[in-house]
């Protein structure tokens, strides 16, 4: 393919590779930031933000709500998919057609055909805030990629294998950088190093990661 050709097809984004299977589409969301925010904003008023606790009775540093017809929620009893919002009591959001849209269009891009999201997980990181290194193995159904979205503040991302002790990969998610998980990389663990304090003209003084997940049979 001509160098030229490639451009046309691909004006902002570029893609970078995080191992196999793992593929970082730098910026690709920058067009759709305007929509996804709007819409991030009706999803957080009808399902607020909130800490969950751990099954090990520890409060987290990331706060959290989701979309899409499956949520992902942590309490005593254990992590899970819930189609109920407990703080609610209600349904969650219907995944806005802008998310699922540029959930799809990423792992198209990447060589993911089909990808059927049917869960959106809201990750909101305040300054300090981390994700300690885990697998997302909830899930029923493997084959199907991740996708994630950064916006508003950077944050370093850690990439292991498939032990927790394996060495790990780190690289900064920035603002519209979107990373697709799928085949072999799909049950690496992965973490987020604690937040360092900043400011973003879109989101403020935090970070929000949108993951994208096919959850449910
Ligand atoms: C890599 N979120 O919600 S991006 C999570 O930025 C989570 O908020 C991080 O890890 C965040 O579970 C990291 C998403 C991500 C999701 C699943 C993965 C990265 C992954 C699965 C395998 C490898
Ligand atoms: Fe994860």
């Amino acid at each position: 393919m001509s160098a030229d050709l490639f451009d046309f097809m691909e004006p902002q984004a570029h893609c970078e590779s995080m191992g196999r299977d793992a593929f970082v589409l730098r910026r690709f969301a920058l067009p759709f930031e305007q929509d996804i925010w709007g819409e991030l904003q009706q999803v957080v008023w009808l399902s607020p933000l909130r800490h969950m606790t751990t099954p090990g009775g520890f409060r987290m540093s990331v706060a959290m709500t989701n979309t899409g017809r499956l949520g992902w929620i942590s309490d005593k009893t254990g992590y899970r998919y819930d189609e109920i919002d407990p703080l609610s009591g209600r349904p969650w959001p219907t995944m806005p057609s802008a998310f699922k849209s540029l959930a799809k269009s990423a792992a198209s891009h990447v060589g993911f055909e089909g990808f059927e999201p049917d869960a959106c997980l809201i990750n909101h990181y305040e300054a300090g805030a981390r994700l300690s290194l885990h697998q997302d193995k909830d899930e029923r159904d493997y084959a199907q990629p991740i996708v994630s979205v950064s916006l508003g503040l950077p944050a370093t991302f850690l990439f292991g294998g498939l032990a927790r002790t394996d060495k790990t990969l780190r690289t900064v998610l920035q603002h519209g950088d979107v990373v697709v998980w799928g085949g072999v990389s799909r049950l690496n663990y992965h973490g987020i190093l604690p937040l360092k304090p900043g400011r973003h003209p879109l989101t403020g003084e935090c970070r929000i990661n949108l993951t994208f997940r096919h959850a449910g049979s």
